[in-house]
């Protein structure tokens, strides 16, 4: 079995919070540059990959998997001795994967509706209810913090505060008015495998 770990992405994308995640792993991987202007995310070979055209996506142990959030869980998996994942009988399980989820689904569809002005859809039918409630939410994540685990450190930390650090970076409407989550992107930033991974 070829056990090269693949990661397809661009640094204008996604792909960095997986990077940060493979940092900080610390295992060794092959960035496949996919390049948007030259089209390629869109040319035959890159769609059997992703048929969504879209990155990132990895290849490793002949599987692909795409899907930040499906990605980060996997290498968490993969590389248990890393310590980024509770075991599957850690009752800490529960709430690393309810915080992966909620990332993806989400926190991530109300960030994006609320950065392009999109009208929110009503409080009960959309998914996420409103913003601000995903605003809420995240705040109680950190009880008691300083992590999503308290004090371990986990790949939830990686997603949820990569795409939080990014709605910061953007100027998403709210974070400061949540002072436990603009320390926790300040932690997340001072992180090595971040800075390696954004240059900061
Ligand atoms: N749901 C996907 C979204 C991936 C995504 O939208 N990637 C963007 C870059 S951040 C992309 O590949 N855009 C190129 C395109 O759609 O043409 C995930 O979470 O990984």
């Amino acid at each position: 079995m070829n056990d090269e770990l693949v990661l397809y992405g661009n640094p204008r994308s996604r792909a960095q919070m997986v990077r940060f995640m493979l940092e900080e792993l610390g295992v060794p991987y092959r960035l496949a540059v996919v390049d948007f202007e030259k089209g390629e995310n869109r040319q035959a070979d890159y769609l059997a990959i992703n048929p969504m055209g879209k990155v990132p996506a990895i290849v490793h142990r002949g599987v692909t998997v795409t899907e930040t959030g499906a990605i980060i869980a996997y290498l968490a998996d993969a590389f248990p001795e890393k310590g980024l994942a509770p075991a599957i009988d850690d009752p800490r399980r529960g709430t690393w994967l309810r915080w992966l989820f909620f990332a993806a689904g989400a926190f991530e569809p109300a960030l994006l509706d609320t950065m392009l002005k999109r009208p929110e859809a009503p409080r009960s039918t959309a998914g996420y209810g409103s913003y601000a409630d995903v605003l809420g939410a995240l705040d109680t994540m950190l009880d008691p913090g300083p992590w999503i685990l308290g004090d371990r450190f986990s790949a939830a930390d990686v997603y949820v505060g990569a795409e939080l650090a990014w709605a910061s970076m953007f100027g998403a409407p709210g974070i400061a008015d949540h002072p436990r989550i603009a320390a926790y992107v300040e932690r997340i930033r001072d992180r090595p495998a971040y800075r390696k991974t954004t240059g900061a």
